[in-house]
């Protein structure tokens, strides 16, 4: 029964429904993605969290973050920025914008804190 035990925990990692799970806990380790100044990122929210989830800007720029939930089963229904007090909701399928200029490395998350996402200032 080995493998059914492993079956059923492999499942409970693809969503934080409170027990605080969650695999995108930390940023990944993908590259970062470069925003213009005045530009625009989509940013997908899918099972496995925030895609990219590693954005770097110039700092105090202007740029748009758009976050685009693309599954039903996630807690990411909507993306907050702690530092900025930025909560917005992330309905199925509608894009959503954020307006940032950030002046120091800021990151946003789903509500519970699992789904992270960083944005870093160059
Ligand atoms: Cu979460």
């Amino acid at each position: 029964m080995r493998w059914l035990s492993f079956m059923v925990l492999g499942l409970s990692v693809t969503s934080c429904d409170g027990e605080g799970r969650h695999p995108a806990g930390l940023a990944s380790s993908a590259p970062p993605v470069a925003a213009k100044p005045g530009g625009r990122v989509d940013v997908s929210i899918v099972e496995t969290g925030f895609v990219p989830d590693q954005i770097q800007v110039e700092r105090g720029k202007p740029v748009t973050l758009v976050f685009t939930r693309k599954v039903e089963q996630t807690c990411v229904d909507k993306v907050v920025f702690p530092a900025e007090g930025i909560e917005k909701d992330l309905p199925m399928g509608k894009p959503v914008e954020v307006a940032l200029a950030p002046a120091a490395d800021t990151s946003f998350r789903c509500p519970m804190g699992h789904a992270v996402g960083r944005v870093t200032v160059r």
